[in-house]
Protein backbone atom coordinates (compact mmCIF):
# COMPACT_ATOMS: atom_id res chain seq x y z
CA UNK A 1 0.00 0.00 0.00
CA UNK A 2 1.21 3.38 -0.62
CA UNK A 3 1.72 5.81 1.86
CA UNK A 4 -0.58 8.38 -0.31
CA UNK A 5 -2.94 5.64 0.09
CA UNK A 6 -2.49 5.27 3.85
CA UNK A 7 -4.01 9.39 3.96
CA UNK A 8 -7.39 8.33 2.25
CA UNK A 9 -10.36 8.62 5.03
CA UNK A 10 -13.05 6.69 2.79
CA UNK A 11 -15.58 8.78 4.67
CA UNK A 12 -14.08 11.47 3.94
CA UNK A 13 -14.35 11.21 -0.21
CA UNK A 14 -17.38 12.72 -2.09
CA UNK A 15 -19.89 9.85 -3.75
CA UNK A 16 -17.54 10.86 -6.98
CA UNK A 17 -14.25 10.11 -5.49
CA UNK A 18 -15.56 7.14 -3.63
CA UNK A 19 -17.02 4.96 -6.22
CA UNK A 20 -13.38 5.09 -8.63
CA UNK A 21 -11.68 4.73 -4.97
CA UNK A 22 -13.74 1.20 -4.55
CA UNK A 23 -12.54 0.22 -8.55
CA UNK A 24 -9.05 1.00 -7.03
CA UNK A 25 -9.49 -0.87 -3.22
CA UNK A 26 -10.97 -3.92 -5.43
CA UNK A 27 -8.01 -3.62 -7.62
CA UNK A 28 -5.69 -3.92 -5.30
CA UNK A 29 -8.12 -6.57 -3.09
CA UNK A 30 -8.00 -4.87 -0.32
CA UNK A 31 -11.63 -6.28 1.11
CA UNK A 32 -11.41 -4.26 4.18
CA UNK A 33 -11.53 -1.27 2.84
CA UNK A 34 -14.20 -2.58 -0.07
CA UNK A 35 -16.55 -3.48 2.80
CA UNK A 36 -16.21 0.24 4.73
CA UNK A 37 -17.17 1.79 1.16
CA UNK A 38 -20.15 -0.02 1.18
CA UNK A 39 -21.58 0.41 4.32
CA UNK A 40 -20.62 4.66 3.51
CA UNK A 41 -22.67 4.35 0.18
CA UNK A 42 -25.40 2.74 2.03
CA UNK A 43 -25.75 5.41 4.70
CA UNK A 44 -25.48 7.93 1.95
CA UNK A 45 -28.56 6.70 0.63
CA UNK A 46 -27.18 4.49 -2.30
CA UNK A 47 -29.55 1.86 -3.14
CA UNK A 48 -27.75 -1.94 -2.77
CA UNK A 49 -27.90 -2.73 -6.75
CA UNK A 50 -26.69 0.74 -7.51
CA UNK A 51 -24.05 0.10 -5.11
CA UNK A 52 -23.16 -3.64 -6.42
CA UNK A 53 -23.18 -2.75 -10.11
CA UNK A 54 -21.62 0.69 -10.54
CA UNK A 55 -19.04 0.11 -7.63
CA UNK A 56 -18.30 -3.57 -7.21
CA UNK A 57 -18.62 -5.03 -10.79
CA UNK A 58 -17.59 -2.08 -12.38
CA UNK A 59 -14.16 -3.08 -10.32
CA UNK A 60 -14.13 -6.47 -11.64
CA UNK A 61 -14.42 -5.13 -14.59
CA UNK A 62 -11.78 -3.49 -14.59
CA UNK A 63 -9.54 -6.24 -13.35
CA UNK A 64 -10.60 -8.47 -16.15
CA UNK A 65 -8.81 -6.27 -18.20
CA UNK A 66 -5.65 -6.24 -16.61
CA UNK A 67 -5.93 -9.77 -15.86
CA UNK A 68 -6.50 -10.45 -19.69
CA UNK A 69 -3.85 -8.25 -20.31
CA UNK A 70 -1.17 -10.09 -18.30
CA UNK A 71 -0.87 -7.10 -15.45
CA UNK A 72 -2.67 -9.07 -12.97
CA UNK A 73 -2.07 -12.86 -11.91
CA UNK A 74 -4.01 -15.47 -10.58
CA UNK A 75 -3.24 -14.63 -7.09
CA UNK A 76 -3.93 -10.95 -7.75
CA UNK A 77 -7.56 -11.61 -9.19
CA UNK A 78 -8.12 -14.34 -6.10
CA UNK A 79 -7.86 -11.40 -3.81
CA UNK A 80 -10.00 -9.39 -5.62
CA UNK A 81 -12.42 -11.65 -6.00
CA UNK A 82 -12.09 -12.06 -2.62
CA UNK A 83 -12.88 -8.36 -1.85
CA UNK A 84 -15.65 -8.11 -4.45
CA UNK A 85 -17.15 -10.92 -1.91
CA UNK A 86 -16.79 -9.19 1.15
CA UNK A 87 -18.86 -6.55 -0.13
CA UNK A 88 -21.32 -8.78 -1.80
CA UNK A 89 -22.18 -10.21 1.60
CA UNK A 90 -22.91 -6.97 3.02
CA UNK A 91 -25.42 -6.23 0.11
CA UNK A 92 -26.76 -9.65 -0.29
CA UNK A 93 -29.43 -9.53 2.71
CA UNK A 94 -30.82 -5.90 1.60
CA UNK A 95 -31.13 -7.10 -2.27
CA UNK A 96 -33.62 -10.16 -0.55
CA UNK A 97 -37.20 -9.09 -0.15
CA UNK A 98 -38.70 -10.54 3.32
CA UNK A 99 -41.94 -12.33 2.70
CA UNK A 100 -42.29 -12.02 -0.88
CA UNK A 101 -44.67 -14.73 -2.81
CA UNK A 102 -42.54 -17.22 -3.89
CA UNK A 103 -42.39 -16.19 -7.81
CA UNK A 104 -40.77 -20.19 -8.86
CA UNK A 105 -37.67 -22.43 -8.20
CA UNK A 106 -34.21 -22.67 -9.59
CA UNK A 107 -31.10 -24.51 -9.80
CA UNK A 108 -28.08 -23.22 -10.50
CA UNK A 109 -24.16 -23.67 -10.96
CA UNK A 110 -21.21 -22.92 -12.30
CA UNK A 111 -20.33 -26.06 -14.97
CA UNK A 112 -17.40 -28.79 -14.91
CA UNK A 113 -14.09 -27.23 -15.46
CA UNK A 114 -15.01 -23.70 -14.03
CA UNK A 115 -13.95 -22.25 -10.56
CA UNK A 116 -16.12 -18.83 -11.50
CA UNK A 117 -18.77 -18.35 -9.21
CA UNK A 118 -18.84 -14.51 -8.33
CA UNK A 119 -21.33 -13.91 -11.48
CA UNK A 120 -23.28 -17.20 -10.78
CA UNK A 121 -23.42 -15.76 -6.81
CA UNK A 122 -24.50 -12.64 -8.22
CA UNK A 123 -27.52 -14.47 -9.49
CA UNK A 124 -28.35 -16.17 -6.78
CA UNK A 125 -28.63 -12.71 -4.92
CA UNK A 126 -30.94 -11.48 -7.23
CA UNK A 127 -32.85 -14.14 -8.09
CA UNK A 128 -33.28 -14.55 -4.50
CA UNK A 129 -34.20 -10.87 -3.66
CA UNK A 130 -36.65 -10.80 -6.85
CA UNK A 131 -38.59 -13.53 -4.78
CA UNK A 132 -37.40 -16.76 -6.04
CA UNK A 133 -35.89 -20.08 -4.34
CA UNK A 134 -32.46 -20.89 -5.54
CA UNK A 135 -30.64 -24.07 -4.89
CA UNK A 136 -27.04 -22.99 -5.58
CA UNK A 137 -24.88 -25.77 -6.67
CA UNK A 138 -21.50 -24.39 -6.76
CA UNK A 139 -18.82 -24.27 -8.86
CA UNK A 140 -17.53 -27.61 -11.24
CA UNK A 141 -20.65 -29.32 -11.76
CA UNK A 142 -21.00 -32.39 -13.88
CA UNK A 143 -24.01 -32.69 -16.08
CA UNK A 144 -25.20 -35.55 -12.87
CA UNK A 145 -25.00 -33.20 -10.43
CA UNK A 146 -28.03 -30.41 -12.21
CA UNK A 147 -30.18 -33.60 -12.73
CA UNK A 148 -29.88 -35.05 -9.67
CA UNK A 149 -30.99 -32.23 -7.94
CA UNK A 150 -33.55 -31.28 -11.02
CA UNK A 151 -35.29 -34.44 -10.12
CA UNK A 152 -34.62 -34.70 -6.74
CA UNK A 153 -36.72 -31.36 -6.14
CA UNK A 154 -39.67 -29.45 -7.90
CA UNK A 155 -38.01 -27.07 -10.14
CA UNK A 156 -39.20 -24.12 -12.65
CA UNK A 157 -35.65 -23.31 -13.93
CA UNK A 158 -32.55 -24.75 -14.31
CA UNK A 159 -29.61 -22.00 -14.66
CA UNK A 160 -26.11 -22.47 -15.91
CA UNK A 161 -22.60 -20.47 -15.21
CA UNK A 162 -19.59 -20.15 -17.46
CA UNK A 163 -17.07 -18.03 -17.38
CA UNK A 164 -14.76 -19.78 -19.97
CA UNK A 165 -14.80 -20.47 -23.75
CA UNK A 166 -13.60 -24.07 -22.87
CA UNK A 167 -16.38 -24.53 -20.27
CA UNK A 168 -19.36 -23.72 -22.36
CA UNK A 169 -19.25 -25.95 -24.71
CA UNK A 170 -20.51 -28.20 -21.05
CA UNK A 171 -23.67 -26.53 -21.75
CA UNK A 172 -24.93 -28.27 -24.43
CA UNK A 173 -23.59 -31.69 -22.37
CA UNK A 174 -26.54 -30.85 -20.01
CA UNK A 175 -28.71 -29.92 -22.43
CA UNK A 176 -28.71 -32.72 -24.34
CA UNK A 177 -28.61 -35.14 -21.55
CA UNK A 178 -31.90 -33.43 -20.51
CA UNK A 179 -33.30 -34.62 -23.98
CA UNK A 180 -32.15 -38.05 -23.69
CA UNK A 181 -34.26 -38.30 -20.42
CA UNK A 182 -37.03 -37.10 -21.75
CA UNK A 183 -36.68 -34.33 -19.07
CA UNK A 184 -35.39 -30.82 -21.44
CA UNK A 185 -38.98 -29.60 -21.33
CA UNK A 186 -40.13 -29.68 -17.61
CA UNK A 187 -37.37 -27.03 -17.17
CA UNK A 188 -36.63 -23.67 -18.39
CA UNK A 189 -33.18 -23.35 -19.09
CA UNK A 190 -31.17 -19.69 -18.53
CA UNK A 191 -27.59 -19.75 -19.21
CA UNK A 192 -24.65 -16.74 -18.78
CA UNK A 193 -21.33 -16.18 -17.73
CA UNK A 194 -19.03 -13.45 -20.13
CA UNK A 195 -17.97 -15.41 -22.81
CA UNK A 196 -21.78 -16.26 -23.97
CA UNK A 197 -24.27 -14.68 -26.27
CA UNK A 198 -27.69 -14.62 -27.45
CA UNK A 199 -25.93 -16.75 -30.56
CA UNK A 200 -24.62 -19.23 -28.29
CA UNK A 201 -27.90 -19.96 -26.36
CA UNK A 202 -29.69 -20.72 -28.94
CA UNK A 203 -27.41 -23.10 -30.40
CA UNK A 204 -27.18 -24.86 -27.76
CA UNK A 205 -30.75 -25.40 -27.01
CA UNK A 206 -31.41 -22.87 -24.12
CA UNK A 207 -34.39 -21.11 -23.85
CA UNK A 208 -33.02 -17.72 -23.35
CA UNK A 209 -29.39 -16.54 -22.79
CA UNK A 210 -29.02 -13.47 -19.58
CA UNK A 211 -26.46 -10.80 -19.81
CA UNK A 212 -26.51 -10.24 -16.75
CA UNK A 213 -28.48 -10.70 -13.65
CA UNK A 214 -30.88 -8.23 -13.77
CA UNK A 215 -31.47 -9.85 -17.09
CA UNK A 216 -31.84 -13.13 -15.66
CA UNK A 217 -34.62 -12.48 -12.79
CA UNK A 218 -36.54 -10.49 -15.85
CA UNK A 219 -36.41 -13.76 -18.12
CA UNK A 220 -37.11 -15.42 -15.45
CA UNK A 221 -40.13 -13.79 -14.47
CA UNK A 222 -41.55 -13.90 -17.50
CA UNK A 223 -41.01 -17.59 -18.56
CA UNK A 224 -43.19 -17.98 -14.86
CA UNK A 225 -45.52 -15.86 -15.90
CA UNK A 226 -45.94 -17.77 -19.26
CA UNK A 227 -46.07 -20.98 -17.37
CA UNK A 228 -48.80 -19.77 -15.25
CA UNK A 229 -50.69 -18.31 -17.55
CA UNK A 230 -50.64 -21.67 -19.57
CA UNK A 231 -52.07 -23.53 -16.76
CA UNK A 232 -54.77 -21.31 -15.79
CA UNK A 233 -55.77 -21.46 -19.67
CO1 LIG B 1 -10.60 -16.10 -14.62
N1 LIG B 1 -10.77 -15.79 -16.54
N2 LIG B 1 -9.44 -17.62 -14.97
N3 LIG B 1 -10.38 -16.14 -12.71
N4 LIG B 1 -11.45 -14.43 -14.55
C1 LIG B 1 -11.69 -14.76 -16.98
C2 LIG B 1 -13.08 -15.34 -17.21
C3 LIG B 1 -11.00 -14.23 -18.31
C4 LIG B 1 -11.99 -13.63 -19.32
C5 LIG B 1 -9.90 -13.24 -17.92
C6 LIG B 1 -9.22 -12.63 -19.11
O1 LIG B 1 -8.39 -13.25 -19.72
N5 LIG B 1 -9.59 -11.42 -19.43
C7 LIG B 1 -10.30 -15.53 -18.82
C8 LIG B 1 -11.15 -16.41 -19.76
C9 LIG B 1 -10.65 -16.34 -21.18
C10 LIG B 1 -11.43 -17.24 -22.07
O2 LIG B 1 -11.98 -18.24 -21.72
N6 LIG B 1 -11.46 -16.85 -23.30
C11 LIG B 1 -9.99 -16.23 -17.51
C12 LIG B 1 -9.00 -17.24 -17.37
C13 LIG B 1 -8.16 -17.54 -18.59
C14 LIG B 1 -8.80 -17.93 -16.16
C15 LIG B 1 -7.81 -19.06 -15.89
C16 LIG B 1 -7.69 -20.12 -16.97
C17 LIG B 1 -6.47 -18.38 -15.56
C18 LIG B 1 -5.32 -19.31 -15.28
O3 LIG B 1 -5.38 -20.17 -14.44
N7 LIG B 1 -4.28 -19.08 -16.02
C19 LIG B 1 -8.38 -19.67 -14.56
C20 LIG B 1 -9.42 -20.76 -14.86
C21 LIG B 1 -9.90 -21.46 -13.61
C22 LIG B 1 -11.08 -22.39 -13.90
O4 LIG B 1 -12.21 -21.95 -13.87
N8 LIG B 1 -10.81 -23.64 -14.21
C23 LIG B 1 -9.03 -18.48 -13.98
C24 LIG B 1 -9.13 -18.25 -12.60
C25 LIG B 1 -9.71 -17.13 -12.04
C26 LIG B 1 -9.67 -16.82 -10.54
C27 LIG B 1 -9.79 -18.07 -9.66
C28 LIG B 1 -8.36 -16.12 -10.23
C29 LIG B 1 -10.85 -15.79 -10.40
C30 LIG B 1 -12.20 -16.44 -10.05
C31 LIG B 1 -12.58 -16.24 -8.61
C32 LIG B 1 -14.03 -16.60 -8.38
O5 LIG B 1 -14.90 -16.53 -9.22
N9 LIG B 1 -14.28 -17.00 -7.16
C33 LIG B 1 -10.95 -15.26 -11.82
C34 LIG B 1 -11.62 -14.06 -12.17
C35 LIG B 1 -12.13 -13.23 -11.00
C36 LIG B 1 -11.81 -13.65 -13.51
C37 LIG B 1 -12.35 -12.31 -14.06
C38 LIG B 1 -11.23 -11.29 -13.87
C39 LIG B 1 -13.61 -11.74 -13.44
C40 LIG B 1 -14.83 -12.67 -13.47
C41 LIG B 1 -15.90 -12.07 -12.61
O6 LIG B 1 -16.05 -12.44 -11.46
N10 LIG B 1 -16.57 -11.04 -13.15
C42 LIG B 1 -12.64 -12.68 -15.57
C43 LIG B 1 -12.55 -11.50 -16.51
C44 LIG B 1 -13.91 -11.07 -17.03
O7 LIG B 1 -14.88 -11.77 -16.97
N11 LIG B 1 -13.92 -9.90 -17.61
C45 LIG B 1 -11.82 -13.89 -15.76
C46 LIG B 1 -17.59 -10.27 -12.43
C47 LIG B 1 -18.96 -10.95 -12.56
C48 LIG B 1 -20.00 -10.13 -11.83
O8 LIG B 1 -19.29 -11.00 -13.93
O9 LIG B 1 -18.97 -13.51 -14.05
O10 LIG B 1 -19.47 -12.17 -16.14
P1 LIG B 1 -19.64 -12.36 -14.71
O11 LIG B 1 -21.21 -12.55 -14.39
C49 LIG B 1 -22.20 -11.67 -14.89
C50 LIG B 1 -22.77 -12.10 -16.25
O12 LIG B 1 -21.86 -12.79 -17.05
C51 LIG B 1 -24.01 -12.87 -15.92
O13 LIG B 1 -24.48 -12.19 -14.76
C52 LIG B 1 -23.37 -11.84 -13.93
C53 LIG B 1 -23.73 -10.63 -13.12
O14 LIG B 1 -24.19 -9.55 -13.86
N12 LIG B 1 -23.94 -14.30 -15.57
C54 LIG B 1 -25.06 -15.07 -15.60
C55 LIG B 1 -22.92 -15.07 -15.14
N13 LIG B 1 -23.32 -16.30 -14.89
C56 LIG B 1 -24.65 -16.35 -15.15
C57 LIG B 1 -25.56 -17.40 -15.07
C58 LIG B 1 -26.88 -17.14 -15.42
C59 LIG B 1 -27.29 -15.87 -15.86
C60 LIG B 1 -26.39 -14.82 -15.96
O15 LIG B 1 -27.73 -18.18 -15.30
C61 LIG B 1 -29.04 -17.99 -15.50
Amino acid sequence: MSEEQDDIILSELSDDELVPQIHDDLYDGMKEEIEESVHILLDRGWMPYDILTKALVEGMRIVGIDFRDGILFVPEVLLAANAMKGGMTILKPLLAETGAPRLGNMVIGTVKGDIHDIGKNLVTMMMEGAGFEVKDLGINNPVENYLDELEAGEYDILGMSALLTTTMPYMKVVIDTMVEKGMRDDYVVLVGGAPLNEEFGKAIGADAYCRDAAVAVETAKEFMATKHNQLSA
